[in-house]
């Protein structure tokens, strides 16, 4: 049977800085190449409350924010062959094509095939499937996870293990892919490596299991919150520091501390002075720093041009390096391997109509993930 519109609940975010509003909203059957999915459970991130902000560039309202999410395919569209209705999937914002430049380099998980679209709040025809009462509401980051029902490109899901909780796998759509895959992928962290993560949110803890995966001799948690620092310590932080303990700048600390500085860095903030100082708490000579966090618009970082030419090296990370529908999937069994938890993440779980209550505690800073249940 073909499929229809149908009304689904969603939290619109109708304005910049407003709070997000339960509607009632139409969702157009998937065109070609595109999948209908029922949400079950999606994260909150600071992304979401970024773009909300009014930070965000990109950002294009009225719009279903929502990008860390975990649903079961509803409907298919024409010529759909790589899901089926059933499928347990997780929404990719990094879709993988395997045909564009991006995809066919092997250098990069930016598949750029749908990138434009995607920016625009559209879909890759340049249109919606989202409306209410007629008007338009855009698509975000090509997920819009804050919906019941929700419409992707079939390239921008991964397909995975139907054994896996949706309700805690849906942190592998963003966060913990995010800081596991930076420190794996990106850094490549070896044995022995010495590790500074700044911010310990859902995007920081994850890096410091990626650190203890990857069998970090030492692992530097740093936060000026310093709630965050048991849970820091029960993942793998050997050392927990809040910078307002001292009259120094903190990469001076942490040189201190390390005999000259650590070999990989991690800003997972979005503070572009925080990024400066993860670099420079970098060794001399071959110490490298990530950026992950995302920082608003018109910022911009800086530092002494000698930090480079004495060899440390500033690089960044999208979802972690990861390629979503060929390398997520396995993120998922090695999880249900029981390689790593996601449980300790989830400080907090709601309905849909209380969303505007995740982003109060994400603010407050009394949350690591807020998982919604649909
Ligand atoms: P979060 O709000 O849960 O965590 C941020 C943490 O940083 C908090 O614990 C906070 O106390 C701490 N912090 C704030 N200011 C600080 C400072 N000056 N010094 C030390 N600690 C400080 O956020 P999150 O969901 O973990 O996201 C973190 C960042 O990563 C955000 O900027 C988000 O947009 C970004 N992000 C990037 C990617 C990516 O692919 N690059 C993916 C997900 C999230
Ligand atoms: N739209 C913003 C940038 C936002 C951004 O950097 N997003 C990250 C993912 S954050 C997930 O929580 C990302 O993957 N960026 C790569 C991309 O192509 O968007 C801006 O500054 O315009
Ligand atoms: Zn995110
Ligand atoms: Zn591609």
């Amino acid at each position: 049977m073909t499929a229809q519109t149908i009304k689904s609940k969603a939290a619109v975010a109708w304005a910049v800085g407003e709070p997000l509003s339960m509607e009632i909203v139409d969702v157009m059957p998937p065109q070609k190449g595109e999948v209908r999915v029922k949400m079950i459970a999606t994260g909150v991130c600071h992304t979401d409350a970024f773009t909300l902000s009014g930070d965000d560039p990109e950002g294009i309202f009225p719009c279903i924010l929502g990008h860390e999410g975990g649903g079961i395919v509803e409907s298919i569209g024409e010529g759909v062959t790589s899901v089926q209705v059933g499928d347990h999937v997780i929404p990719l914002y990094t879709p993988e094509c395997g045909e564009c430049k991006f995809c066919k380099s092997g250098k990069t998980n930016l598949c750029q095939k749908i990138r434009e679209t995607q920016g625009k709040g559209l879909m890759p025809d340049g249109t919606s499937r989202f409306s209410k009462d007629g008007q338009i509401i855009y698509h975000y980051m090509g997920t819009s996870t804050f919906s019941e029902y929700t419409v992707l490109p079939e390239i921008s899901l991964a397909k995975v293990n139907p054994e896996a909780p949706l309700e805690e796998v849906c942190l592998l759509g963003c966060g913990v892919t995010t800081g596991m895959g930076a420190v794996m992928n990106t850094a490549k962290v070896e044995e022995g490596a010495t590790v500074a993560i700044f911010g310990m949110g859902g995007i920081g803890l994850s890096a410091v299991i990626g650190a203890a995966m990857a069998k970090a001799s030492r692992i530097i948690a740093i936060d000026i919150n310093e709630s965050k620092f048991d849970l820091a310590r029960k993942l793998g932080a050997t050392d927990c520091i809040n910078p307002k303990d001292y009259d120094k700048p903190i990469q001076d600390v942490i040189v201190e501390l390390t005999d000259g500085g650590v070999d990989y860095s991690f800003e997972c903030i979005g503070n572009v002075h925080v990024m400066r100082s993860a670099l420079e708490c970098c060794h001399k000579g071959w110490g490298e720093s990530v950026v992950i966090g995302v920082a608003g618009a018109g910022q911009e970082i800086s530092t002494r041009p000698f930090q480079l030419v004495t060899g440390r090296v500033w690089k960044g990370s999208a979802f972690g390096g990861v390629k979503g529908r060929s390398e997520l999937p396995d993120y998922v069994e090695r999880y249900l391997a029981g390689e790593f938890k996601l449980s300790d993440f989830i400080t907090h779980t709601m309905s849909l109509e209380q969303v505007n209550e995740a982003f109060d505690l994400m603010h407050e800073g009394k949350s690591i993930r807020t998982v919604i249940h649909f």
